[in-house]
């Protein structure tokens, strides 16, 4: 077997987003695309020679053929060794804690998580370091400067290795280690939470949904839910993933689960109804008629996890992406624990979470998670739920609504303009950001603007310091409004809002979300200037 020398010239744009590098199938398909971004890795990581590295996406159309790259390039590259989920399938959770439980230098993510699969669209590709988590922004500043002065990379002309059989084989001088891509993960799960006590609800009568959206939590899910908890075999819906996802986006949201929503919303509704994304770290919580937002998610969940036996002893703290409900923050304030603000992403909360300043984090987009691992994680949040409702005996229902008279509520939404020009996008968040100073005082749509600002962010655990992280403003009556660029997309620009209001009347409890947030969405328009600049008066996407 031979390494060849390829000359490359850098391919534009190589620049990783919110959560690694995503394009059009097509770009990544192009000649030397994926491998100049390969070798731009190994590069940014300081040379992949003598490394052991994790490998699995999942599942997405191309993933098979990219993964076959990697593992040639990685071997041109003197690695040591490549562990890769069956079928090159590994959800992003269960990455990070191979990544974690082997001891590796790292690993890649074949993924572009909730964006949908398939020639026409989407693919990416992540690298997280070996703490297990995605690589922080000052290693992906060198992936990309890298991808700019890219002239070459190495690459081993070989066969196919077969990623279908469980075992270990070698490619060129490194070693391949097909790994079963659930078995790990589930026997994690497993030690985090009280699997009898969720075994015997089950068998009492309670009935669960579970979508997988032909994604790669379907194996995970029905090992989890059916084989060890005895859910009825079927709980699990869509559960083969496909490479183009049954042609849907696997975005776990009210609007791409309308399927999951039609069943929690029937008269023989199941008790608990949930969902995941493409690569398995988000989650959307159901209960009989009832959406569960994710800020309020986290806030019960960081409320209620001493139920479960892996955080009987304490959650310490808390963190939340900034554009998430403040509903987390009152839970650390009553309880007595850190509360930290981040900016969106994962990768933001990696210092904490390795500090021990905080065991739970979350994010608004429905990600959810722990220190078990160092990503978001779906079915760690479903199981956690389910040892809530288990250990309490309360339903979905009862548990938010004892919530928010504890606390009083968040309510909650966020809306997504998409496809917009570049340019468009871009100007309406520079016009906003130049009058941000003259908004305090003002009164728009018949509320007080107390102040306004633009996030930024300095890690307390390393100094490290993200700026320009999402426009701020604050409303009198604790209503809040923030504006940012999606770092997720492969097409023109996603305006997200993030709205929110506040109320501690249990008689607006039950209100509809959209109409409660009537003035602060009516204010976003006016301040944000939307329909001047986008042209757009509705979003694509209320969630
Ligand atoms: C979105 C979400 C963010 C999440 C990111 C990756 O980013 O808003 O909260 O961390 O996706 O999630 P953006 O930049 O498009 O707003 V996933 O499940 O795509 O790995
Ligand atoms: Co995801």
């Amino acid at each position: 077997m031979d390494i060849v020398d390829v000359e490359t010239t850098p391919f534009e744009g190589q620049k990783p987003g919110t959560s690694g590098l995503r394009k059009k199938t097509r770009t990544f398909m192009e000649p030397r695309y994926l491998e100049n971004f390969v070798a731009s890795i190994w590069s940014g990581i300081g040379g992949v020679a003598g490394k052991t590295l994790v490998l699995g996406g999942d599942g997405r159309y191309f993933s098979d053929r990219a993964a076959q790259v990697i593992l040639r390039m990685a071997a041109a590259g003197g690695a040591r060794k490549v562990i890769v989920g069956q079928g090159a399938l590994l959800s992003t959770p269960a990455a990070s804690h191979l990544i974690r439980k082997r001891g590796t230098d790292g690993g890649i993510i074949l993924s572009a998580s909730h964006n949908p699969g398939g020639p026409e669209e989407d693919f990416g590709v992540k690298f997280n370091t070996a703490n297990g988590g995605p690589a922080p922004e000052e290693v992906t500043g060198r992936i990309h400067e890298a991808t700019r002065t890219i002239e070459g990379y190495r690459i081993l002309e070989a066969q196919d290795v077969d990623l279908e059989r469980i075992g270990t084989t070698s490619l060129g001088e490194m070693e391949v280690e097909v790994v079963d891509p659930v078995a790990d993960y589930a026997d994690l799960m497993e030690s985090l939470f009280d699997f009898a006590a969720i075994r015997e609800m089950i068998a009492g009568g309670f009935r669960l949904t579970f979508d997988a959206m032909h994604a790669v939590t379907g194996p995970y899910a029905r090992e989890l839910l059916e084989t060890r908890l005895g859910a009825a075999e079927g709980s699990v819906r869509n559960a083969v993933p496909q490479p183009d996802f049954g042609g849907g986006h696997p975005d776990p949201n009210p609007i791409w689960a309308r399927e999951l929503m039609e069943a929690m919303h029937a008269e023989d509704a199941p008790d608990f109804g949930a969902a995941s994304d493409g690569d398995g770290d988000r989650n959307m919580i159901v209960g009989p008629g009832m959406y569960v937002a994710p800020s309020d998610s986290l806030a019960i969940l960081a409320a209620n996890a001493e139920l479960a036996p892996a955080y009987r002893d304490g959650v310490r703290g808390v963190a939340r992406s900034m554009p998430t409900s403040r509903a987390a923050d009152r839970v650390a304030e009553k309880n007595g624990l850190a509360a930290y603000e981040t900016p969106t992403g994962w990768k933001f909360f990696g210092n904490l979470l390795d500090d021990g300043r905080v065991r739970i984090c979350g994010e608004e987009s429905a990600g959810t998670g722990a220190d078990h691992v160092r990503e978001k994680d779906g079915l760690w949040a479903v199981l956690l739920w389910l040892n809530v409702l288990a250990a309490s005996g309360k339903g979905v229902v009862e548990l938010v609504h004892d919530h928010w008279r504890e606390y009083g509520r968040d309510i909650y939404s966020r809306h997504d303009f998409e496809g917009i020009e570049t340019a468009k996008a871009e100007a309406l968040i520079d016009d906003l950001r130049g009058r941000l100073a003259d908004l305090p005082g003002r009164e728009v749509a018949g509320r007080r603007i107390e102040a306004a600002d633009e996030f930024s962010y300095t890690d307390p655990v390393d100094g490290s310091t993200a700026a320009a992280q999402g426009l701020r403003i604050y409303l009198e009556g604790g209503g809040r409004i923030v504006l940012r660029l999606s770092g997720t997309g492969t097409t023109g620009a996603t305006l997200r809002v993030y709205l929110e209001d506040r109320t501690e009347d249990p008689d607006r409890f039950g209100v509809d979300t959209q109409e409660a947030l009537g003035e602060v969405i009516a204010a976003a328009h006016e301040i944000a200037r939307i329909e001047h600049h986008t042209g757009r008066t509705e979003p694509d996407v209320r969630a």
